[in-house]
Parts: C-alpha cells; sequence; structure tokens
C-alpha cells in the first residue's frame, strides 16, 4: 500500500489522458485574420489601463501561424490531450443579437486543420466552445447581461459540432462560467469590464443557460463525442469552524461560486438562499419559464480548474476595507465579484503562494473533485486547468529550472491520486498551460507555460517542468 501523502511511483488508473490546455484569446494572435471580428478582449486590452503594461492578444504566441509545430511539441512531450478554445468571432465574424449570420469557412478551416493535425500526432483533441472572447458586436447589445447572446450561443454550438464533431473527443461548453460572469460584469477586472452587479447576475443565468443550449446542440450534431462543462469551483473553508458567522460566509460564497452554477446544470434549480441573499440586487426575472430545463442537460463529464484555497470569515466592517476582498490576487478592482458579501471577507493565508499571490494547498484539489463525485454521481471528471504562475529562473543552458513548478503540479497530481483512490472518477489532467501566454488582465507579465516563449522571437523552450510532465505522462505514474 502506498503510503498518504508519498507520492514518488504512485500509479495512475489505466487510460488516464495526461493533456495540456490553452484558450484562443491567449494564444493565437492573428486577430485581423481569416475573417476575425473584434471580441470583447480586442476592446478591453485596446482600453487604456485595462491590461499591465498595454498588453494585447494581437500576436501573442503566433499560434494562429505555428500551430504545427506547437502540436508537434505536444507530440514530443508525449502528451495524449490537448484543450484549446475556438474563437466565436472566427466562426460567425458577422453575429448580432437577432441573427448568427454567415459561417465564416477560413475559421472552420483553421480549427480542422488544427483537429487534424493532433489526431496525425495520436493526441485527443477537447474543445472549449467559449473561453471569454465573446463577440464585440453581441456586448454592444448588451453581451452576457442579455437573452439574445445566450440564444446565439446555442446556434454557433451547433455550427462547430457540425465542423468538428467527427473527430474530437469532448466538447466543453463552457470555461469558468463564474470569471465571465463576475470578472466582467461586476468586479470588472475582465472584459467587458462592467461594475454592474445585477447585469453580473443575469450573465451568470444567461451563461447557464447558453451552455444548456450549446450542450443540447452538441448532443445532436456531435452525437460520438462527449459533452462537458469547466468549472473553476471554489474551496471555501471557515477560518473558525466553531464560528456561525464564518460558516455562513463560507455558504455565501460558496453559493455564488459553486452552487449557482452546480444547481440549475446539475439538478435544474438555483439555490434558494442564493435568490434569498442577492434579492436586493435582482429579482432574477431573467429566468423564464422552461429555461431550468435546458439548463440541466445530461452531461458525459465534468472539467474542474483548480488552482488555489480559499478561507473566509465574517466581516464586522472593521479593519481596512482594502483587504476585505484582497486575498488571492482577486484584485482591489473598481467593482467586487462578491456581490451581496459585505460582510464576508477572505482571509490572507500563511505560507507559500504563487506569482499570482494565489496560496497554496493541493488539498482543495481532492476535496472538490470528491464532491463532484457525490453531486454528479455517473459523471466523468477532468482536471481541465491546474498549474502555476512562476517567474522564469534561466540556468547557463538556457533553460527555464521550474523547480517550484514541479512540486505544485507534483502534490496537485497527488492530490488528484487521493480523489481517485477515493473512488472519484477522474479521467484526466490537463495542465494550464502548454505555452506562456497572454495572462488576461496581467498581460505577459505572468508565465504559466511548461514551455518557454520568446516573444521577440517566438521561439518555443520546454522548461525543466516540461520534461518532468512528459516523463510522468509517459510513465503513468508520478515521477520517482
Ligand atoms: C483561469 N480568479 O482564469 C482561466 O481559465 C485561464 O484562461 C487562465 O489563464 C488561468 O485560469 C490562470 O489565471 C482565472 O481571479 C482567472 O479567481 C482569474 C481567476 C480564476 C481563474
Amino acid at each position: 500500500a502506498e503510503t498518504p501523502g508519498a507520492p514518488a511511483g504512485r500509479a495512475f488508473p489505466d487510460g488516464f489522458l495526461w493533456g495540456s490546455a490553452t484558450a484562443s484569446y491567449q494564444i493565437e494572435g492573428a486577430v485581423d485574420e481569416g475573417g476575425r471580428t473584434p471580441s470583447i478582449w480586442d476592446t478591453f486590452s485596446r482600453t487604456p489601463g485595462k491590461v499591465q503594461d498595454g498588453d494585447t492578444g494581437d500576436v501573442a504566441c503566433d499560434h494562429f501561424h505555428r500551430f504545427r509545430e506547437d502540436v508537434a511539441l505536444m507530440k514530443e512531450l508525449g502528451l495524449q490531450s490537448y484543450r484549446f478554445s475556438v474563437a466565436w468571432p472566427r466562426i460567425t465574424p458577422g453575429v448580432t443579437a437577432d441573427a448568427l449570420g454567415p459561417v465564416e469557412q477560413r475559421g472552420l478551416d483553421f480549427y480542422s486543420a488544427l483537429v487534424d493535425e493532433l489526431l496525425a500526432a495520436g493526441i485527443a483533441p477537447a474543445v472549449t466552445l467559449y473561453h471569454w472572447d465573446l463577440p464585440q458586436a453581441l456586448e454592444d447589445t448588451g453581451g452576457w447581461a442579455d437573452r439574445r447572446t445566450a440564444e446565439r450561443f446555442g446556434e454557433y454550438a451547433a455550427v462547430v459540432a457540425g465542423a468538428l464533431g467527427d473527430r474530437v473527443r469532448t466538447f466543453i461548453t463552457l470555461n469558468e462560467p463564474w470569471c465571465a460572469a463576475y470578472l466582467g460584469y461586476a468586479s470588472g477586472v475582465h472584459a467587458p469590464g462592467r461594475t454592474e452587479p445585477a447585469a453580473a447576475l443575469a450573465a451568470v443565468h444567461h451563461l447557464n443557460l447558453a451552455h444548456g443550449l450549446a450542450a443540447r446542440a452538441v448532443r445532436e450534431h456531435a452525437p460520438s463525442a462527449e459533452v462537458a462543462v469547466t468549472l473553476n469551483l471554489g474551496w471555501f473553508r471557515p477560518e473558525d469552524p466553531a464560528s456561525a458567522g464564518d460558516v455562513d460566509a463560507a455558504r455565501r460564497v460558496d453559493g455564488l461560486q459553486n452552487r449557482v452554477f452546480l444547481g440549475p446544470m446539475l439538478r435544474g434549480e438555483y439555490p434558494a438562499d442564493v435568490l434569498e441573499d442577492t434579492a436586493g440586487v435582482t429579482d432574477w426575472s431573467f429566468v423564464h419559464d422552461g429555461d431550468l430545463a435546458v439548463v440541466r442537460q445530461p452531461l458525459d463529464a465534468v472539467g474542474l480548474n483548480y488552482y488555489s484555497p480559499s478561507v473566509v470569515r465574517h466581516w464586522d466592517g472593521s479593519g481596512d476595507p482594502a483587504e476585505k476582498d484582497g486575498a488571492d490576487g482577486h484584485g482591489a478592482a473598481a467593482g467586487t465579484p462578491w456581490i451581496a458579501c459585505d460582510d464576508v471577507q477572505f482571509v490572507s493565508l500563511p505560507g507559500p503562494r504563487t506569482e499570482m499571490g494565489w496560496s497554496i494547498d493541493p488539498r482543495g484539489m481532492t476535496a472538490l473533485l470528491t464532491r463532484l463525485a457525490e453531486e454528479a454521481p455517473g459523471v466523468d471528471l477532468y482536471v481541465t486547468e491546474n498549474g502555476m504562475a512562476a517567474p522564469d529562473v534561466v540556468g547557463d543552458d538556457g533553460v527555464v529550472h521550474d523547480d517550484d513548478r514541479i512540486a505544485y503540479l507534483r502534490d496537485h497530481l497527488a492530490a488528484v491520486l487521493d480523489a481517485v483512490d477515493a473512488g472519484a472518477p477522474v479521467r484526466g489532467y490537463f495542465v494550464w498551460s502548454l505555452l506562456d501566454n497572454f495572462e488576461w488582465g496581467y498581460g505577459y507579465s505572468k508565465r504559466f507555460g511548461v514551455v518557454h516563449v520568446d516573444y521577440g522571437t517566438q521561439v518555443r523552450t520546454p522548461k525543466d517542468s516540461a520534461r518532468w510532465y512528459a516523463r510522468a505522462a509517459g510513465a503513468g505514474a508520478l515521477p520517482a
């Protein structure tokens, strides 16, 4: 038997998929090519003061032109699956609130060529349909706060599923609707940069609806593919489990981040306590009769993105308000993502942090996978993102020696195994990220890649972590 906490040599189940993940706006560049029209991230990144150093995704990793090289790199590393996202503005660049508009064949051709390249390399494609690059034209008519955005998303999903569904193993409807809704429409640190709590809650519902419509469309147009969604669930612990105030604070944030998505998607219902907590912000009248039956679609898999733990306490209003939401990188923004949580404080945890300022605790990985296994019986699980930002430590050999990242990956993979041992049906793990890339509001200042990218030359160089991860993938076990 294994010694708990002694990861070296521990084996993963047969067939466990070792992958890496990226997202379109973060790596593709070529924003004006192939008929693509602007997304909300083009607009946001070009707005002064929104993204660190004024960085944009105009070039990024130039993956649009270098995808064959990037697939060859994955093959060299022995990776078995690749999670990427499709940029909606490449597929239906003329979409409006009322009509999907013509399909841009050049957009489909790009992703189709990527899928073929992956299959030829023996790598299973996992396609995210929405990783935050909403067509700007849809934001101009209200964005995710408008119901028609969800309707158009369902139609767009049908197009992509129809074009790629014969070759793609897994379709993921949405990436992290929490970020899309609350960081985009409440705190404003992500595109479109709005700070309107009522709009953010409408966005939550319309993203749920979009998920349901897209899941249905994928089922119909890609019947052999798995249907999944990716959520960034939070692992929230009360600072003092014996304090009723702290326990209630944990309930509140769990409702807003986790249950407001899990409830509708898995059970077709919104949590009553969330509706009550937010009643002063919105009356939820954007939830129409029949919507919840659409949101609740049979799922083959749920993807978990996990990076960091959270501890909360009851906030009595004393102390520095700048510290209230400030722990773990949610940042001092114009607004808060924590709607109707004036009495909740995020506790700054001791111990190591990543370069994002995010605390590290792999136990959250185990806890969330175990929870998902209980809440979604019969549904497969994937870790669709996990990884860490770390500054480059470049050796004389020109290679990044990222021992901290190796330790992070090792400990989180061991935590995945702990969940497997407890019975969670975890089928694969996708490291975030294959490449250093455009880290949203932080621009190129934060590097999550297991492969280093020199943005001046676009040269890719595997870091020590990529070699370590390749060994783990090859062995199907944590390297000794
Ligand atoms: C996720 N937060 O984003 C995304 O899916 C990736 O595109 C991103 O690069 C990665 O994690 C690393 O940040 C998040 O503030 C952004 O809690 C912000 C938060 C969480 C996830």
